[in-house]
């Protein structure tokens, strides 16, 4: 009996659901951090980066989809990530099933499996000397525009407050750059626990609207809470379906 339209959909969805299940039941590991375009690794396998303001929530989406808090550092004050800092799927190694719990700090051996998440310095304020905010900014930019297997871009966004001026520079840049990217809300629990949830619609509809005609955006916009986990298993089928 051939497998019908619906059947093959409902069997690939599947698939993908069980594929993000695998890749993220794993540990992660931080593989590597550059401070300069010369210090990235080489150019092999796809990489997955997170974009967005000073403290809109990069590293804290990061932790929440691997489920691993304290991977990646977070901070209340902006300007924590400092580098382009690589994340890799691993398995624990001996020394470490034996005597550590599955902490951020204990010893992980990284698993080709053709994927790295790559967690970003912010844009826009940080509370650091000037030009290193500049000199931050420049190696976001000269990222995102230059590297060839960069395979996705999330472009974050705080839920309260929407694209600000600095967003669509970048987005204008990923579109001539024609590199694909999506755009998250972040922090929605903090509208939905302010507000009763109502906001967060308009704000979908005001950000769809406004990436409508922009060639390399994805027209989802995605809505999520690090502290609550909302969004995160959408965000991992997608980001499963760029493992090898
Ligand atoms: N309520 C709430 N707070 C969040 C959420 N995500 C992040 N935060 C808080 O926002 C602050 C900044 O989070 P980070 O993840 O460090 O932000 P970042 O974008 O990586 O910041 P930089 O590395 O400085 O650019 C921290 O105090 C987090 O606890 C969320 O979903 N809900
Ligand atoms: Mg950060």
């Amino acid at each position: 009996m051939t497998e019908t339209e619906t059947e093959a959909d409902v069997r690939r969805a599947a698939e993908a659901a069980e594929k993000a299940r695998l890749l993220f039941a794993r540990p992660w590991a931080f593989a590597k951090g550059a401070a300069d375009l010369a210090d990235l690794p080489s150019v092999d396998g796809a990489e997955i980066a997170f974009a967005g303001r000073s403290n809109v929530g990069k590293s804290s989406l990061i932790n929440a989809i691997v489920d691993q808090q304290g991977l990646a550092r977070t901070s209340n004050t902006p300007g924590r990530t400092q580098e382009l800092n690589y994340f890799v799927p691993a398995v624990l190694n001996e020394r470490s099933k034996k005597t550590e719990r599955m902490t951020s700090g204990a010893p992980r051996e990284a698993v080709d499996m053709g994927l790295s998440i790559v967690d970003m310095p912010g844009y826009g304020f940080a509370q650091a000397p000037k030009s290193q905010v500049e000199d931050w900014t420049r190696l976001v930019f000269d990222y995102l525009r230059g590297r060839p297997n960069l395979r996705r871009v999330y472009v974050l966004i705080d839920a309260r407050h929407g694209l600000k001026k600095v967003d669509t520079d970048v987005l204008d840049l990923l579109d001539k750059a024609a590199v694909s990217y999506q755009i998250v809300l972040t922090k929605a629990d903090k509208i939905a626990r302010e507000v009763d949830g109502k906001p967060i619609a308009a704000m979908v509809a005001a950000t769809a609207d406004a990436i409508r005609k922009r060639p390399a955006a994805h027209p989802i916009i995605r809505v999520t809470s690090s502290e609550k986990g909302w969004g995160m298993d959408e965000l991992r089928s997608e980001i499963a379906f760029f493992a090898a």
